[in-house]
């Protein structure tokens, strides 16, 4: 398969636009009519908006809570809600969204009533890195309103099968967009001097094995003990199967997500005492970065089952996580299934 943004798209060319890239994809798809670029161009001018309040948000007084909190019961930063407000405006602008869910709205809010797609988002994921300079991102992906019943709201309790786009940013030493809409992953770095992102990653691929693994440790002590199990294997001395692995975590999924789909390893946030159904959010956290992982050659899994497949009852679900190359998952499931 020619890793592209679409079916009869040429090869992307490093140093191509972003904008230059997604418009090659309407060009190379039949009967194309440009709206999803559209709506692909309106996400990405709202990420671009928000890079540029992140860069400054020390000096913008954006640093801090506003005091609220959001249905997840977490403490709202003030950039959480800049970047909620600029993605709901930008898509509301672009006319091509149909209706959208945030990780900062309670529901699902209607926007064009002729658009065709629905899309989920966390505007800004790893918020409580914010006043510590540590990378953060927004993290979207794209359904199509299929009307699944009379609500349209429903269209969102589809499974990840069913996503056509999904990327997120790194708002990190440079500003980064990773998207895949189904033909392979591609990197884009933004160039803040014009504005505009280049693609610099094209056709990421996760190694099959890596040499990190990414985990809360400190919640050790509320693991099941299978995965207790595993992660004492992932530390032990095996020379052969190149243990021990490396341990890294950020505690911003973007950030330790994007390490993982370049280098290989696994991410975890498994079940917990204190969050038995996970911590993560499957709509708008763990099925777009399922999506990216296997257009990748990764894999993404609950510890067990595949992400993608889940079949969400709520805006707000939440999942536990496994996701990277696919060597280390298959390894964690060994364990999650009591094999090991
Ligand atoms: P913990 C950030 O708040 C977040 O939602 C994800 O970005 C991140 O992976 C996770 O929570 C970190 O959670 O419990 O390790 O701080």
């Amino acid at each position: 398969m020619t890793e592209s943004i679409a079916p009869h798209a040429p090869p992307p060319v490093v140093g191509t636009t972003l904008e230059g890239l997604i418009t090659a994809g309407t060009r190379g798809t039949p009967g194309a009519t440009g709206e999803f670029a559209s709506l692909l161009n309106s996400v990405a001018l709202a990420i671009r908006i928000i890079h540029t309040r992140v860069r400054a948000a020390g000096l913008a007084g954006m640093l801090g809570y506003t005091g609220e909190t959001n249905v997840q019961g977490e403490e709202v930063q003030k950039l959480d809600v800049f970047a909620n407000d600029v993605l709901c405006a930008v898509l509301e602008k672009s006319g091509r969204c149909a209706m959208l869910a945030s990780e900062e709205l309670d529901e699902a809010r209607a926007m064009s009533p002729t658009g065709k797609y629905l899309v989920a988002f966390d505007p800004l994921d790893g918020s409580s890195n914010i006043d510590v300079n540590i990378s953060i991102g927004t993290i979207f992906c794209v359904l199509q309103a299929a009307r699944v019943s009379d609500h349209l709201a429903e269209g969102f309790l589809q499974p990840g099968t069913r996503i056509v786009a999904a990327g997120y940013s790194v708002y990190g030493s440079s500003t980064s967009l990773v998207l895949s809409t189904g033909y392979g992953v591609h990197g884009f770095t933004l160039d803040p001097s014009v504005g505009e992102f280049f693609l610099s990653h094209p056709n990421i691929r996760c190694p099959d094995r890596g040499k990190t693994y990414s985990v809360n440790e400190g919640n050790l002590g509320r693991w099941d003990d299978r995965v207790k199990k595993w992660a004492a294997w992932i530390k032990s001395e095996d020379k052969a199967r190149g243990l021990p692995y490396g341990h890294r975590y950020v505690g911003s999924l973007v950030a330790d997500a994007h390490r993982t789909l370049l280098k290989g390893g696994i991410f975890a946030y498994p079940a917990d005492a204190k969050s038995p159904g996970g911590k993560l959010r499957l709509l708008y956290e763990a099925n777009p970065m399922a999506y990216l992982f296997e257009q990748a050659g990764g894999v993404a899994t609950n510890g067990v089952d595949r992400i993608l497949d889940l079949v969400p009852k709520g805006l707000h679900d939440r999942t536990p996580l496994v996701l990277g190359s696919k060597d280390d998952v298959a390894a964690y499931r060994q364990f999650a299934v009591g094999e090991r």
